[in-house]
Parts: C-alpha cells; structure tokens; sequence
C-alpha cells in the first residue's frame, strides 16, 4: 500500500503545489564557466564531454555553487547533447559551440549506446551522499524537439530552417526520429532517476521557434509522451518543463503536457504568469541573467518585484534562462543573501 508522505526539502515542496514564505532558488546553468573552481576542474578534464563522463568531476562541479551560494536544489552537471552521442552521433565541443554530423533521419544513426551513459548514474550517486540535507538533486534532459534541433542542424543555429524543413515538409521521416529521441530520452531520464535524482527537468530551448501548430505536434505531443511514460514507471516523481520562447502557447503547454512545473522564460510578464498559471501548475523563473550580470540595485529591485508577483502561490525563483559566463559570482552571492532570507524579514 501507498503511504502518503509530504515532501520537506523546500524545492519538493514547492512542487507539490505549496506556498512558502521563502520561495526556494536555484540556477539554470548554476554549475559552469562564471565559477573559478568550475574552469580549474575543466582544465584537468580536457574535453567537455570527459568532464560529463567522468563521475567524481561531473559530481564536484555539480557540487561547487551550492557549497558556495546555498541554493535549494543542484542541477546534476551533464548535457542534453549526451543523448545524441547515445543514438550513434558523432559529437564534440569546440570554442564556438557544439558539433554534430548532421542527420536528416533515424537511418543516418549509428547504432544505439545507452550503456555509455552509465557514468551519469554513478555521478548522480556521488551527489547524492554529499548533498546537504535539504538540498535536491535535479536531474534533466532536453526535450525531444531541441535535442532534434542540434541533431539535423549540426550545432546550434540561428532560425532552425533545416529542422523545420524537414518536419513542416516530412513529418513521417521527421516523427521517426523524434520517436527515437523520445526513447533514449526516457532511458537517460530513468538512469538518472534509479541513481537518486528527485525531481527532473525538460529544457526545450528553442520550443519557441517553431508555428502554432508546429508547437503542438513537436513541442507538446513528444512531451506529454515522455510525461506519461515517466509518470507511469515513477509516479509523484516531479517533473519541470522550460519550454523557453512559448510566449502566447505557455498555458496550452502547462495544461497539456502533463507537468508539475513550468519554467518561464525573461520575455513572459510575471502578473501573466501568476493569473495564466499559478492556479494550474508551479511557476519557476524568469529573473534576466543580465540583471545578474549587472548586480546591485537593479538586481535587488527586480529581484524583489519578481517574488512579491509570484511569491503568493506556489514559486521556484529561477532566471528566465542560464548564467552568463561573465557574470561575478560576488553578486551571485548577493542574490543568493536575498534569496535566503524569508519573503517579508
Ligand atoms: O565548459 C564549457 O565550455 C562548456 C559549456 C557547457 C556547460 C557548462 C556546455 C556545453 N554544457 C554545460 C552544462 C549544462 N548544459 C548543464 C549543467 C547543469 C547546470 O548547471 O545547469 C545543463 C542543464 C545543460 C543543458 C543544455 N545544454 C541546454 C539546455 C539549456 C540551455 O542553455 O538552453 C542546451 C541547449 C545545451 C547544449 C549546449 N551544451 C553546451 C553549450 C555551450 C550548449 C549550447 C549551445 C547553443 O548555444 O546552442
């Protein structure tokens, strides 16, 4: 039988629909190249995707902002790109980005690898024993639409022509490999489940480039498959979506998807996120990085605004997208001195 038990970390909290008086934090790309410690540990990595793979330095990063600034969750470090690599894709990182060998269907894939991503089980182990008591672990994956995205592209681009292309002009062809993505996707997301994250989240980076109905069927039906499926093998497990760009499409996302949570981008107005979502689902968000990036009163006033709209209901504070690689970890420590005390101290 079933017991019901309340969850007592914070973050957990907040997704099962409470309220608190200190909205729990932490950062899209919390872990990474504004933090010193993060760029000594790359240096002895080598590559990135070494650094992803290999447990005790994917577990030290992961580790690193929440030792120094006290946020409610750690996002394991890893990347959404592991799971092309697991689908037979070439991979790799250089200075501007990442690069993949373009492909246009699940026929130009090598043969699947998902034992490849055991490494990420083991960090997520390693985590888990050292994190503070209560403090989360979030783990992620991209959603199938933006991971396809990097897949027929080759990297990242600027107006995801070829990918549109090829699902506006070939969805069978286009739907196959989505499925395919949807698959390991799972598989990525369970492994790191079984290996103690509590909660996950779904990047869709670039859901906001696509039509209306485009937005639908590749955006929101892969989602709420992947949704039900996680449902179905760990239920109360909770799950955020960032469907980042969804302007207008946002509550159609939060209602049909499935989700706990969802992520609000820096363009969505906090007072539309409260009336358009609050009452469904946990809002998570969208202070702009550059307010993070330029610090002082600024950052504090915004700051402040952001939790007085969406502090009365259920809140994760978040940025509307990742830390900048410029930004002074002094004023994140400063955001982080705000974000710890209670909403009206
Ligand atoms: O050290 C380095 O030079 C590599 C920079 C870097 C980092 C720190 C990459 C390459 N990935 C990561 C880690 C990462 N990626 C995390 C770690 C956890 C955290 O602290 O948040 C997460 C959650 C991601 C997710 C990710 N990777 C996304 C979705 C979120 C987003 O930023 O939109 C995307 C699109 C990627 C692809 C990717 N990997 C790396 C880069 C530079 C990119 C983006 C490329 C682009 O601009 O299109």
């Amino acid at each position: 039988m079933a017991t019901l038990s309340l969850p007592s970390k914070p973050l957990l909290r907040a997704l099962v629909g409470e309220t608190l008086m200190r909205p729990p934090w932490w950062l899209m790309r919390q872990a990474g190249r504004y933090l010193p410690e993060y760029r000594a540990v790359r240096a002895t990595a080598g590559d990135f995707v070494t650094l992803c793979l290999t447990p005790d330095l994917a577990a030290e990063v992961t580790l690193q902002p929440v030792r120094r600034f006290g946020m409610d969750a750690a996002i394991l470090f890893s990347d959404i790109l592991l799971v092309p690599r697991a689908l037979g894709q070439k991979l790799s990182f250089e200075n501007d980005g990442p690069k993949l060998e373009p492909v246009s269907s699940v026929a130009d894939l090598g043969p699947i690898d998902v034992a490849m991503l055991a490494p990420v089980g083991e960090a997520v182990r390693r985590v888990c024993r050292e994190l503070p008591e209560q403090t989360a672990l979030i783990g992620f994956a991209g959603a199938p639409w933006t991971v396809a995205t990097y897949m027929v592209e080759g990297g990242t681009s600027r107006d995801f022509h070829k990918t549109k292309r090829l699902a506006y002009g070939d969805p069978a062809r286009f739907g196959a490999l989505i499925e395919q993505i949807t698959t390991v996707t799972f598989d990525f997301l369970k492994l790191q489940i079984e290996a103690g994250v509590e909660v996950v989240q779904l990047f869709d980076s670039w859901a906001g480039a696509l039509s209306p109905e485009g937005f639908d069927r590749w955006v929101i039906e892969p989602t709420k498959r992947l949704v039900a499926a996680l449902r179905e093998r760990f239920p109360g497990l909770p799950i955020i979506g960032f469907p980042r760009g969804a302007g207008l499409l946002y509550p159609r996302y939060a209602r049909e998807t499935g989700v706990d949570a969802v992520g609000l981008d820096t363009s969505v107005p906090a007072d539309i996120g409260r009336e358009h979502l609050q009452r469904q689902v946990t809002v998570q968000g969208n202070f702009d990085p550059v307010l993070l990036l330029v610090g002082g009163d600024p950052m504090r006033r915004t700051v402040n605004v952001l939790r007085r709209t969406l502090g009365n209901g259920p809140y994760i504070f978040n940025l509307g997208h990742g830390v900048l690689p410029e930004t002074p970890p002094e004023h994140v420590a400063a955001l982080a001195k705000l974000l710890n005390e209670p909403l009206n101290a």
